[in-house]
């Protein structure tokens, strides 16, 4: 945060997801290794997936994002909900010198619609031209503007109720440094066997799979109480 790169808001977001963690055991469920399957299973049959990075999962994952990147042939777009131009700049710098990839958002030339401000703004390149995305720790209504412009879209969330979550084709409850590793193993194995992530994504039940991991939490706090 003191460098720019995470928001103050995103600092609180932070501790959120970290009082979050807690109540799953600081390690990932099944429910978010099923989410994670699936996650990569939609990656690799996807035509044009993206990651989209915010100054939270730049701070905590660029390198790990950068590694699934490769793995699936994802784009990453910087998008950021407290934009200004000298932040943009600045996350951008961040995350290629971080991983030494070229990130999208320099040139944003699109406009994602539903929502307010600078916030819509992004890539025609990367984000609208894109049919599956990754948004860890993203804001509900830009969650809720890309699934109304018709995308998949897998969040990486540790609040299973968050509207983000909620909103999401695929939700992965779990911690980002956790997820992203998980999902590029799965990348890695699925991208040879697209009859198997056609299956995987089959069975797959995300609303089941949320309300499980609530399930889940509630069922660890009365053991803690009893
Ligand atoms: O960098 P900007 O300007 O784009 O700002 C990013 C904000 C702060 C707007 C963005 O991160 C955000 O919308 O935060 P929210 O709405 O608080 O959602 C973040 C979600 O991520 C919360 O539900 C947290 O529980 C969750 N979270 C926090 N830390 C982690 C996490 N999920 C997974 N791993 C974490 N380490």
């Amino acid at each position: 945060m003191s460098e720019g790169i995470v928001s103050v808001t995103g600092l609180i977001a932070h501790g959120r997801g970290e009082a979050f963690d807690y109540l799953l055991g600081e390690k990932t469920v099944p429910e978010a290794e099923a989410a994670e399957k699936a996650a990569a299973a939609m990656l690799v049959l996807a035509t044009r997936p993206m990651i989209t990075i915010n100054g939270n999962a730049a701070a905590l994952a660029a390198k790990e994002l950068a590694m699934l990147s490769r793995s699936s042939g994802a784009p990453m777009e910087v998008n950021l909900f407290h934009r200004s131009d000298a932040r943009m700049a600045k996350v951008i710098a961040f995350v290629e010198d971080e991983t030494g990839e070229k990130v999208l958002g320099r040139d944003q030339d699109g406009i994602l619609p539903g929502i307010a401000s600078d916030r819509s703004r992004c890539t025609r390149e990367g984000l609208l031209a894109a049919d599956v995305v990754l948004i860890p720790l993203e804001d509900g209504d830009r969650a809720e503007a890309m699934v109304k412009a018709g995308m998949k879209v897998i969040s990486i969330d540790l609040n299973p109720l968050s509207r983000t979550n909620q909103e999401a084709t695929v939700s992965v409850v779990d911690e980002i440094t956790r997820a992203v590793p998980n999902i590029t193993a799965w990348v890695d194995r699925l991208k040879r066997d697209s009859d198997e992530a056609r299956r995987i994504l089959n069975d797959y039940q995300n609303k089941r799979n949320l309300s499980s991991v609530v399930d889940r939490i509630c069922q660890g706090l009365k053991e803690h109480q009893a």
